[in-house]
């Protein structure tokens, strides 16, 4: 019996695993506090890829003569790969080499693969796969209150507030366990806001839901703070003591009466006052109140903007630091929030320090044994880098550990082609991802269950994923292969692949830092069901209790203030216009997680593959019926697939999942200014059905959920 956790989402639910015989079968853990004995499907399924038959299990290497795949040796496969890097780096400079790293590594290989990176390869260019996540309420949170951290306090919190308003959150989809908590603030007499162009299972529980058209959640902001500034709902004394900047702020919202927001969000002024006046109290009360971003929301040209419009919606109500109240992002991956604190972020170094700061740099290059000028600077983000990927200055060959960008990337057709542009693409992965399957060389690494590592769950809890089972035999661990590559192109220092060892190095890097972990090792995880950061080192013998709740009396920016911005709708990057006339948004479905190279791959969960989900409205005027395939178009290319004919979506927009491949041949890569987040959440579509067939009625909802 071996106690770890789940496999997939930033919840990172704690889980039982016991083997007998030959199996491995998942089992409550109930004792872990953050989801309490609950999994989702995709959780109690999770073992269902392990000796799975399309397990990789031996290194491939692409064969010159035939151009196919074919199976190698690790020694011929690292030292292929480790000689053409050397070549590459020799003849175009160290930035000729890419790394596009993933939220789902381990604190650990995150760790070592930023340091793989500046100090083994000496190259900038690293990113990861998180930038598409929430990088635009990391930049928004680090410019508000000096600091990233997906929720500022225990998931759990949520029960104890008055009010939550969850802006582009599926939740009862997306982390169903944490759905509970809503149904026992409800419970309470609290109540549960849900603000999606969809009424999602998880607006089926929302006292209120605001239904916008996507891209528009920045000015439901601005309105909502004016509303709350009329009302005369402001906290006046909150935000003298703690706030820089919000007299601007309002003056800026001064303009933003909600006839002007119903315009622009199609949200009905009734409701907007609804909302404005819950958030406001009666009687002189005022309700503690939770504002969570996710997705919906962040995954925006806008998205930065759109979230720092929500925190000063909060600062102005007095939230962030007061008990049972505040901002949050609910991240995405199991360690999406973990993953740029230590090094895969093209601007950061261990403990969420910048590389561009001369102590920072100091500070690691000194734990690292090397000279900091060594340290490259910061290099491209995630989508800039692959755009960049084969031409004139940009990577050659690009390493990839733990991410499908081929299916998930935005603008997947122009990012086929950029791979293609490659000398040398690299994967190191589970599976044969639609990735995998373009690489030149393939290399088969350890999955959760088979090694041991942390993960930062989605509180900034610092949680240990425990080893289980032997990884299948031809297989290697992740930390071995990225210490034996670094050894091969010739790292200056050598890198440890014991994860208790790096796990301390990491430590050591991120002391002092904003992300302090030097006071937290395995033993304390164990014994304490998680640690949150910051936790420094121990101080006159006392070891620090870690931070549950952050702000209570002071933010972490130079003054102790949180700073208010002034931001302006703008509005999505395209526009609908007579020949794309609809919006198109994309997300998840509860039972496949990410591009669906796991969960595709696990038997026990249905794979329906990907579809168009549209308004009997919309059906009607294309002609279009439920289950027949319908075609969907923007300017960078089209998917059919079977239409779902549902009432919860509005008329003006479709949705299609990411789950499979296909999405993502349609999605924007417009990007956010500060967190280079592409516009996966909206751009302008048509629709048609591909050929008129058998006919059904547009009326029919699509199947149950
Ligand atoms: N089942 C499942 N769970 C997952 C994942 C998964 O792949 N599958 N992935 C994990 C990861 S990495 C992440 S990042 C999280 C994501 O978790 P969520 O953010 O909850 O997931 P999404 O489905 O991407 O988007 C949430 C909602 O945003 C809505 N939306 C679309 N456009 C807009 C808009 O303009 N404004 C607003 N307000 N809403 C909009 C969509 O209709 C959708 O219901 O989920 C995690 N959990
Ligand atoms: N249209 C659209 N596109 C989106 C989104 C959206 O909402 N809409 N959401 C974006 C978001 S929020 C995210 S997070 C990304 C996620 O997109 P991806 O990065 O593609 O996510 P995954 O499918 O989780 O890919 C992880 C890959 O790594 C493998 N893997 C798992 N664990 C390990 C490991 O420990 N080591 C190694 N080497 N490999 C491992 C898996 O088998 C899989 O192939 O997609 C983004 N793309
Ligand atoms: S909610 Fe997330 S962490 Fe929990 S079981 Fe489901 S996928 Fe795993
Ligand atoms: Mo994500």
């Amino acid at each position: 019996m071996t106690q770890t956790h789940c496999p997939y989402c930033s919840l990172q639910c704690g889980m039982t695993l016991a083997r007998s015989g030959r199996t491995l079968q998942v089992q409550p853990w109930p004792e872990f506090p953050v989801n309490e004995g609950a999994l989702c499907r995709k959780g109690w399924t999770a073992t269902g890829l392990r000796g799975h038959r399309e397990r990789l299990t031996t290194p491939l290497v692409r064969d010159r003569a035939t151009g196919e795949l074919r199976a190698a040796g690790w020694d011929e496969a690292l030292d292929l790969v480790a000689q053409r890097l050397i070549a590459l780096r020799e003849q175009h400079g160290p930035d000729a080499v890419g790394v596009f790293g993933g939220g789902g590594l381990t604190n650990e290989k995150a760790y070592s693969l930023g340091k793989l990176a500046r100090v083994a390869l000496g190259t900038s260019q690293i990113d990861y796969n998180g930038r598409w996540c929430m990088s635009s309420a990391a930049s928004a949170g680090n410019r508000a209150f000096g600091v990233d951290r997906g929720l500022p306090f225990p998931l759990a919190d949520i029960e104890q507030t008055d009010v939550v308003v969850l802006v582009g959150s599926n939740l009862a989809e997306t982390m169903p366990p944490a759905a509970r908590h809503l149904d026992r603030l409800r419970e309470r007499g609290g109540t549960v806001v849900v603000v999606d162009p969809r009424r999602t299972p998880t607006a089926e529980r929302a006292d209120l839901f605001l239904q916008p058209v996507p891209g528009t959640d920045l000015a439901l902001a601005l309105g909502l703070l004016h509303l709350v500034d009329a009302i005369g709902a402001v906290d006046e004394e909150y935000v003298a003591a703690r706030t820089n900047g919000f007299e601007q702020v309002r003056r800026s919202v001064a303009a933003w009466w909600p006839e002007r927001v119903e315009r622009v969000t199609g949200v009905a002024t009734d409701e907007l006052r609804a909302l404005a006046r819950l958030l406001a109290g009666s009687d002189g009360r005022r309700p503690r109140a939770m504002v969570l971003t996710a997705r919906g929301a962040e995954q925006h040209s806008q998205g930065s903007d759109t979230v720092l419009a929500w925190i000063n919606l909060a600062l102005a109500l007095g939230l962030p630091g007061r008990p049972f109240a505040g901002y949050g992002c609910l991240t995405g991956q199991g360690n999406g929030q973990g993953g740029r604190e230590h090094g895969q972020k093209a601007d950061q170094l261990p403990g969420y320090r910048m590389i561009d700061d001369p102590a920072a740099r100091d500070h690691v290059a000194a734990v690292w044994g090397v000279p900091a000028a060594s340290l490259p600077g910061p290099g491209r983000s995630a989508y800039e880098m692959l755009d960049a990927l084969g031409t004139d200055g940009g990577p050659r060959a690009l390493l990839v550990f733990a991410s499908n960008i081929a299916v998930s990337a935005p603008n997947a057709t122009h990012v086929a082609d950029r791979l293609a542009a490659l000398d040398l693409l690299v994967v190191a992965d589970l599976v044969m991802s639609e990735t995998a399957a373009l690489a030149d060389v393939v290399l088969p690494v350890t999955q959760w269950a088979e090694e041991t590592g942390t993960m930062t769950n989605l509180e900034g809890r610092v949680i240990l994923r425990e080893r289980a089972v032997a990884p299948p035999e031809g297989v290697r661990d992740e930390l071995e292969v990225i210490a034996d590559l670094a050894a091969r192109v010739g790292s200056p220092v050598p890198f440890s692949a014991d994860p208790a060892e790096v796990f301390a190095e990491l430590g050591r890097a991120s002391a002092g830092g904003p992300a302090d972990y030097a006071g937290i090792d395995y033993e304390r995880i164990r014994a304490e069901h998680g640690v949150f950061w910051p936790c420094p080192a121990p101080l006159d013998g006392r070891s620090h209790p870690g931070t549950p709740r952050l702000f209570a009396d002071t933010f972490p920016t130079p003054d102790g203030r949180a700073r208010c911005h002034v931001v302006e709708h703008r509005g999505a990057a395209e526009q609908p216009c007579p020949e794309f006339p609809v919006h198109l948004t994309t997300g998840r479905v509860l039972a496949q997680y990410q591009s669906g190279a796991q969960t595709r791959r696990v038997r026990d969960l249905p794979d329906e593959g990907v579809f168009v989900e549209l308004h009997p409205m919309l059906a009607t005027r294309v002609g279009a019926y439920d289950g027949e395939p319908l075609t969907v178009t923007t300017r960078r290319g089209t998917l059919t697939a079977p239409a779902r004919v549902v009432d919860w979506i509005r008329p003006d927009t479709v949705f299609v999942p990411f789950h499979w491949v296909g999405a993502n041949r349609l999605t924007n890569d417009a990007l956010d200014p500060a967190s280079r987040m592409p516009e996966f959440k909206v751009c302008a579509a048509s629709v048609a059905p591909l050929a008129a067939g058998r006919r059904r009625s547009p009326e029919t909802v699509g199947a149950a959920r």
